[in-house]
This record gives C-alpha cells, structure tokens and sequence, in this order.
C-alpha cells in the first residue's frame, strides 16, 4: 500500500441534487468514519460491518445530529481505489457537506486532491494510466460517441492492445539478445531475420493504424474542428452565437470587430463540433488586427469544416478577393460556402460561377436565424465520422497519440536495422525503445510530473 493517510472529498457536485455522496478512502477510512457513524441498530458499528453492504445511521458531533444518511463500505483491495473505502451517502445540502467533511478532517482525514482516488486505483494497480485517464474522459463525455470511446478505453480495450505488442517486441528483443549473448560464435544466428522482418513488419501496421485513429479519435473527444472564415462584416460572429445557441461573440456593424479566436463546441445531431469564428479577412494596417488575421489562416489550415461566410449582397466581390487565399487552403477539407445576410437579397438567389463542383453552398440569415436547420444538416452530411463498431480502438489522448509516434518511429528504425543486416544490439535498443514508448501510455515508465499533470486535471472527489 503506497498511500498511507486517508483522504476525504465529496464525489457529487456541491449544490445541486437531492443527496451527496462523500468518500473516504485510506487505511483509516473505516475506523474514522466510525467515530462519527452512529447506526440506527446498537451495537451494528462499522467496524464489523460486511464490505458491500449499506448502513442507515445517522452522524453526530457530540450529541447533536448532523444527518441522516447511508453508509457504504468496501474493504481493500476490492474497492475503486483498491483501498478501504466508506461513502457517506447525506443530503444535498452544501451546510451538512461541509459539516461532515470538517468531522471527517477533525478525526484524522486529509482533504483529497483533484483525482487523487483514480491515483490511488492507479497506484494499487486497479487500472493502468490509459484506463485512468478513460476515467476524466468517461465524466466529460458528452455525446455517444465520446461515451463509448472512454468506456471501451476505461474496461481496457486500449490496454490489451498495447500488452499484446509489447509482448510481440520482448520477443522479437529476446531473441536478439541472445543472438547478442553468443555473439563470439559469430556462426550462430538465433533469429531468423526475415522471420523478424514480418514480426516487425506486422507491429508497425498495428502502431500505425493506432496512432491514425487519432485524428477520428480526436475529432469525436475534442469536436471536428470547423473554421468559420470570411471578410469583416460578413456576420462570421452573429452565425457562431446562433450555432452555440449563446453570445459569446461581439457582433457589430464595425469592421474588424473579432481580432481574436473564439471557440467553443456544441453537439449537433449526436456529433460534436467545434466552432472556430476567426478575424475578418481585410488588408489592414492594424498591428494587432494583422495578428488576428494570420491566426484565421491558422485556424483554416487545422480545420476539417471550413464555412466560408460572404456577405450575399456583394457575394461576387467577396469570393473574387478571397478566392486566391481560401480556396488553395481548403483542399482537402470540406469547404461550405455560407451565403449570409440572405434577408436583404430580393429572392434572387445564385451559384456564383467559377468555384469547384464539390463545394456546397446555402443561403442563411443568421441575424434571423433563417435556414441554419439547413446549415446544421449540411455540417453533419460533412462530418464524415466512420460508424465505429464497440471493439474499435480508436486513440482520443494525444499523450498517447505522441507516444505512439515515438514508438512509430522507433519500429521503423528496426525495420530498417534488419533490411541493412545491421548488428543486433543496434536493433535490440530501438526495439527497447519502443517498448518504452508504449509503457508510457500505460504508465509504467511515466514521470511523477507527467502522472502530476495528468491527475490534477481530474475533479475532485474522482
Ligand atoms: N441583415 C442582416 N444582417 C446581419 C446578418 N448577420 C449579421 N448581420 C449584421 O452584420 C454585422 C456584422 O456582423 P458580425 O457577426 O459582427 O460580423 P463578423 O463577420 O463577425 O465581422 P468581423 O468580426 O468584423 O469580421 C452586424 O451588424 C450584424 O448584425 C444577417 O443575416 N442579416
Ligand atoms: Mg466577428
């Protein structure tokens, strides 16, 4: 047991709901929570409560009564945590709440830190780091899509993957190293090396398919990226706010009124979008504008969604200026032309001419919110998500994603060592290498200030 105090937080979210639920975890947890538990049957004390049974009880400070409330017990190391476990389920009161976690901390508890629990499940080796992080994921999740890939990550899909490569690579470096433990009888070849090649060749399909899934598997977590570009004035900002269904952009008559990203997601028709309104395109001599507008570019360049927003009412000056500079960059992506401002044309609405066959396009007016069911049918026909079968392994972290493309890198640099017959110790550290990159997802070699970085992130009480 690496931990040895016993920490305390509420696990529900303060102010809302009926109930709380308090946990406490830690070798003390029990004991402690028995010095405030007073249950409803004398004599039925905590301490020789069954594990994975509920007891109704109140707690008390002294003499007077705090709440009524269900206690449950886990006892190590079959718990979340793989510690002894109590949570105190009470009212939703935030008073009781607080009056119970300040009788929990008089009576010996610490305060837990943001994720501190899944630390602890990780620590005790409940789950490996993969599966810990599927955890944030899975209470972030938003959308089905999301849901089914922290699950699916969390139960270990991800995991199992993982140690079935690592398993092929020890192979693949035992056999070299022994190769290499002989290596004075220079006759002796223990591994056949095409036999490795295939064996390699076979390891860098599986890290490569892996670490491709992340653009997917990036697009479902973090929300397919769509920018929305076009001159000033264009009402890039009025269509965000009524796509986010909230004002979150300034929107005025003045030009060059965005100078900054801004960005949030929304879940349409079960997918999730991330929407990037940029700085108007202008030629300015506006320092800070200057900057807004290369980040647009920027933005354009990481989108897989681009509304290219005109201004109906001069759309023909609009798409000759801009042509040049949007076109060329939307290669590639799905490029919808948006038509704004469709309220002042006079019902002659146009495909301008010039512009290639796959690019859609559709009259809105986002000031009145006219046509945007259209917009967002248009935005899911676009989304192209690959329906995803429960047993995919689709990689969502770019930890992981990064890792993966070291260890990428490394299978490569062997697969090049045994196609130039080149000595086994060469080959042996990049494979070692490898497995090193594909322990850090799982957590195995991971540093105290990356597991820092990765728990405290988490809520509390997780
Ligand atoms: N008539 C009409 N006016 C609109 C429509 N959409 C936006 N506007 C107006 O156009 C002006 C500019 O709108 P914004 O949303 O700020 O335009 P923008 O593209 O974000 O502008 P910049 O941030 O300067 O690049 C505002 O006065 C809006 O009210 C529309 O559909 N019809
Ligand atoms: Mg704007």
């Amino acid at each position: 047991m690496i931990n040895q105090d016993t920490i305390c937080a509420v696990s529900t979210a303060p102010g809302v709901g009926g109930i709380a639920v308090i946990r406490v975890s830690g070798p003390e947890a029990i004991a402690i929570c028995n010095t405030i538990f007073v249950p409803r049957t004398a004599g039925k004390d905590l301490l020789s409560q069954k594990a994975y049974t509920l007891r109704y009880g109140s707690i008390r400070r002294g003499e007077e009564l705090i709440d009524e409330v269900l206690v449950a017990l886990f006892r190590a190391p079959h718990s979340f945590t793989g510690e002894d476990t109590v949570e105190i389920t009470c009212h939703g009161s935030v008073y009781i709440q607080q009056q119970i976690m300040q009788l929990l901390i008089e009576s010996g508890c610490r305060s837990a830190l943001p994720g501190e629990y899944t630390q602890r499940a990780f620590m005790n080796g409940k789950m490996d780091l993969s599966q810990a992080e599927a955890v944030a994921d899975l209470i972030a999740s938003t959308s089905a899509g999301q849901h089914r890939l922290a699950l699916n990550q969390m139960r270990g899909g991800f995991s199992h993957e993982l140690k079935n490569l690592r398993e092929q690579l020890l192979h693949i470096t035992s056999l070299m190293e022994l190769e290499l433990d002989f290596s004075d009888h220079e006759e002796l070849e223990f591994a056949d090396r095409s036999e490795l090649s295939t064996l390699a060749a076979h390891i860098e399909t599986v890290i490569s398919r892996l670490a491709n899934s992340f653009s997917v598997g990036n697009a479902i977590k973090n929300g397919i990226p769509v920018a929305i570009i076009g001159e000033t004035n264009a009402g890039k900002s009025t269509l965000l706010n009524v796509l986010l269904n909230e004002d979150k952009a300034i929107v005025s008559d003045i030009h060059g009124t965005t100078r900054d990203v801004i960005e949030d997601t929304v879940n349409i028709g079960g997918i999730t979008f991330r929407f990037i309104d940029t700085a108007g395109i202008r030629e300015t001599h506006d320092a800070i504008e200057s900057i807004g507008i290369e980040r647009t570019f920027q933005k354009l360049d990481q989108a897989d969604i681009v509304l290219w927003m005109i201004d109906a009412v001069d759309a023909d000056q609009q798409i000759a200026q801009l042509s040049e500079k949007i076109l060329p960059r939307s290669e590639g992506k799905q490029l919808i032309l948006v038509f704004n401002k469709a309220d002042l044309l006079a019902d002659n609405r146009f495909k301008p001419a010039g512009l290639p066959d796959n690019v859609q396009s559709i009259f809105i007016s986002a000031k009145k919110r006219e046509h945007i069911d259209e917009l967002q049918d248009l935005l899911i026909q676009a989304a192209h998500i690959p329906s995803l079968s429960s047993n995919d392994i689709i990689v969502t972290n770019i930890r992981h994603y990064e890792a993966l493309t070291h260890a990428l890198e490394s299978i490569h640099r062997v697969q090049e060592g045994l196609s130039a017959n080149l000595s086994g110790d060469f080959i042996s550290q990049d494979l070692r290498e490898c497995i090193f990159h594909l322990s850090d997802i799982i957590g195995e070699v991971t540093t105290d200030q990356v597991l820092g970085n990765i728990f405290e992130r988490f809520c509390i009480g997780k």
